[in-house]
């Protein structure tokens, strides 16, 4: 037996039995026992296994080293080689300052023919071999999988044992998009597939174990989770058929192992931060502001629509102040022939860049460098480019604008090369300082690559590195379409949803049921769906974008369905971007965009991201001049109006008297000591959005306002002194709205900046008050 030990884990190894097993010092926590692993490879069209049965291990060498995860203390076993020539070197490592096992397959061809890698099995434990336990009272019908899609519009969820994972019913057109061929898509109920990384959870015996990779720089991370029958869980690396030359060698990204007490969706904090530290992501930048052209005028947009609304930013913008301009598909040709405009675009769109830097904002531009359309002159000027099937044919990277497109075999260094010049075209001649790179998955797609030794998730890494570099560090990306793993450490900010879209449900050629249940298409509802359950991500990885928001009157959402959208994009922190006609938005549907100014930026805590489904209740911590207070909103997904039952302590809160006050209607309860809020009923796929403060009994406290969204952001300064009350509000535009106070007496005067404030009773020591201020204001109430 060979042992590692931490304060957190004992790993150990029987090379006898082959595998390895990994127990917590807290005996509560989720454990494995003789994990197995497997290698499996071709050599001329036989299928080899390497590593299943015992290990025949012809050296161990223990070490400890610094890393980026702290000193590890590590185990590396030299395995006997293979009759085909291959080698390989196992390294596991216990982390001294975080709990987490790490560890990676080192492999090299020492034979004389080449080899073909199919996968890398680095775990697979069943429950029935007593492999797998997520604690000491084990009843897997309780467990969970928090599953996570493979790229950013694939669908993210927890399922429960008696779920089938949501997949495509036209999955001909859209899987291409949005899965990776390496992972399975199981149909049958309690097995789910799940890309990098995932979590087995078990709410009962509050416990989670976490698994992943902790890069996408050598392989693409697929797992299996079996909840019913023999439950289990696997975890590989994709080998993509690549070859193995005699002399070459490859290695796996760092496999990672946590064994957790279960908590919120911070849950997954020490897995999403020993995966920054791995890709050396930067610390979080600040969230993009501003309006995007696609989802009112799609392709058909003009330069001088993007003309009419920058306009109208300009003169809006004492009231909604946004930073960012960004121009979105629809002034290209066709898709691959980037340096051709469309006559709508009669002088391409290095103007508009110009004329948005004049007006004070920031352009930014849509590409998609690594999709290619059928039709283009790219396909047909550079047929060597493109990526192709065995047969030849080009690869199908999914239906898009009426056509099934194909994609850039990166792998070809001209093809790549022409990526970079689109992007330095955008760059440094049509003066974009910031870009949404678009259907980034194009470039991991399966086929026969120009270079047959490199995986797929080391084109598409390696592409968009190349892509960093050509723009440099002081231009803005946002990774769209983009398998996660290959953004990070490369993109400031990453769309982490599907589309959102002008309807609650998905929709196609007016087919609403027949693509109600589509977890990938365009729609309000599958766009929230991922804003919540991949909400954790963001400030760890990169800053989360979680598509536009629409508030214009005339879709086919409800105004509780833009409150929804409004809400969860405000509250989970990430970049904020309208994306309706600005020019004849109604005053009241503007004013609810200008709410949501400035962003919020701080990370949400989803509370049920473990119970199968869509989450619904989600919480965000606050402090500022009031102090500190709580955001709690609870989603109801239904289709039918309910009634919201909800007390703090659903929220991980302490309990205690509250005051609550809602964002959107301005109603307002004082809860007692385990009271709960009952009896307020939500409309269908609406949002009851509270601002929870604790009673501060016989002082005045600021309850809440329809100022900000955060009902608090708003204020720069409180101040309470022999019945006088100094509050100092502070936004980045002009604001007009309600404030409601608690006071210990009734008030005898209010002012703002030295005019008379009107105000009214609105409940038993409450007052309301209607202020007014230009960017800061100082109001003083008496009583
Ligand atoms: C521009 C859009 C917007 C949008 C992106 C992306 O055909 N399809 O399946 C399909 C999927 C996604 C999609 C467009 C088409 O949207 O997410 O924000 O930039 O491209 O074409």
């Amino acid at each position: 037996m060979i042992f590692l030990q931490t304060p957190d884990y004992t790993w150990s190894c029987d090379p006898r039995q082959g595998g390895f097993s990994l127990r917590p010092a807290q005996a509560a926590l989720p454990a494995i026992d003789n994990a197995r692993m497997r290698v499996k490879f071709r050599q001329g069209g036989v299928r080899l296994t390497l590593l299943d049965g015992s290990w025949d291990v012809r050296g161990v060498e223990l070490a400890q080293r610094d890393s980026r995860h702290g000193v590890l203390d590590q185990c590396e076993l030299r395995l006997k080689p293979h009759s085909s020539g291959l080698t390989c070197r196992l390294i596991f490592a216990l982390s001294r300052a975080y709990p987490m096992l790490l560890w990676k397959v080192i492999l090299q061809n020492n034979g004389s023919a080449p080899l073909t890698l199919e996968r890398i099995e680095m775990l697979r434990a069943e429950t029935t071999a007593g492999q797998l336990r997520l604690g000491v009272q084990d009843d897997p019908a309780a467990w969970t999988f928090y599953a996570n899609g493979w790229q950013s519009w694939s669908n993210t969820c927890t399922y429960g044992p008696n779920d089938r994972q949501r997949r495509s019913r036209v999955g001909g057109l859209q899987n291409p998009m949005v899965l990776n061929p390496g992972t399975p898509l199981p149909g049958k109920r309690g097995v789910f597939g799940s890309d990098f990384f995932g979590a087995l959870l078990d709410a009962r015996q509050n416990t989670a174990l976490i698994a992943g990779f902790l890069s996408q720089r050598e392989q693409f991370g697929s797992l299996e989770a079996v909840l019913r029958g023999r439950p289990s869980l696997a975890l590989w690396a994709n080998g993509d058929d690549v070859q193995l030359n005699p002399g070459a060698g490859l290695q796996t990204d760092w496999a990672a192992l946590f064994c957790l007490p279960l908590g919120d969706s911070e849950t997954l904090a020490p897995y999403l931060d020993a995966v920054a530290r791995e890709n050396l992501v930067p610390g979080p930048g600040k969230a993009p502001v501003g309006w995007c052209s696609w989802y009112h005028y799609y392709e058909k947009v003009t330069a001088d629509d993007i003309r009419q609304n920058i306009k109208a930013l300009q003169s809006q913008r004492e009231t909604l102040p946004v930073q960012l301009v960004q121009i979105d598909d629809g002034f290209e040709t066709i898709a691959g022939d980037w340096f051709d405009f469309k006559p709508t675009f009669p002088k391409g769109v290095a103007s508009l860049a110009a004329e948005i830097r004049s007006a004070d904002m920031t352009p930014g531009l849509w590409l998609a460098p690594f999709i290619v359309h059928p039709q283009s002159r790219l396909m047909r000027e550079h047929p060597d480019w493109i990526l192709r099937t065995r047969s030849g044919r080009p690869v199908n990277a999914g239906f898009v604008w009426r056509a099934l497109c194909t994609a850039l075999d990166l792998s070809e260094p001209a093809a790549l090369a022409y990526a970079c010049r689109v992007v330095e075209a955008a760059v440094r001649d049509w003066g974009f300082p910031y870009l949404k790179l678009d259907f980034l998955y194009a470039a991991a797609l399966k086929g026969v690559y120009r270079d047959p030794t490199r995986t797929r998730a080391q084109v598409l890494y390696q592409g968009m590195q190349a892509l960093r570099e050509t723009v440099g560090e002081n231009t803005l990306l946002l990774g769209c379409g983009l398998p996660l793993g290959a953004g990070l450490g490369v993109v400031d900010a990453m769309r982490i949803s599907c589309d959102v879209d002008g309807s609650w449900h998905p929709r196609m050629l007016g087919l609403r049921f027949l693509f109600h249940p589509e977890p990938h298409f365009p729609a309000a509802r599958n766009a929230v769906n991922n804003i919540l359950t991949r909400a954790p991500l963001h400030g760890r990885w990169w800053v989360n974008d979680p598509d536009c928001l629409l508030v214009r009157p005339n879709t086919d959402l409800t105004l509780a369905e833009v409150q929804t959208l409004a809400t969860a994009i405000a509250l989970t922190g990430g970049s904020l971007l309208l994306s309706d006609d600005l020019t004849r938005l109604p005053e009241e549907r503007r004013a609810l965009a200008e709410a949501l100014l400035p962003v919020i930026e701080t990370r949400a805590r989803v509370i049920d991201w473990a119970v199968p489904g869509t989450p619904q209740h989600l919480r965000v911590d606050l402090f500022g001049a009031l102090g500190g207070w709580n955001l709690l909103a609870w989603f109801n997904l239904a289709d039918t109006p309910a009634p919201a039952s909800l007390s703090p302590a659903d929220f991980g809160l302490p309990a205690g008297r509250v005051w609550l006050r809602s964002f959107w209607d301005g109603q307002t309860w004082l809860l007692d000591a385990g009271q709960r809020l009952e009896g307020v009923t939500v409309p269908a796929h609406g949002v009851l959005l509270l601002a929870a403060r604790p009673v501060t009994d016989g002082r005045a406290q600021y309850l809440g306002s329809d100022l900000h969204i955060a009902q608090g952001l708003e204020v720069s300064g409180w101040r309470e002194q022999d019945g006088e009350l100094t509050v100092d509000f502070r936004l980045p535009r002009t604001a007009r709205g309600t404030v409601e106070l608690a006071l210990p007496g009734e008030p005898r005067s209010a002012e703002l900046d030295g005019q008379p404030v009107e105000w009214q009773p609105a409940g038993e020591g409450r007052w309301r008050f209607a202020v007014q201020f230009k960017r800061e204001g100082r109001m003083v109430v008496r009583w």
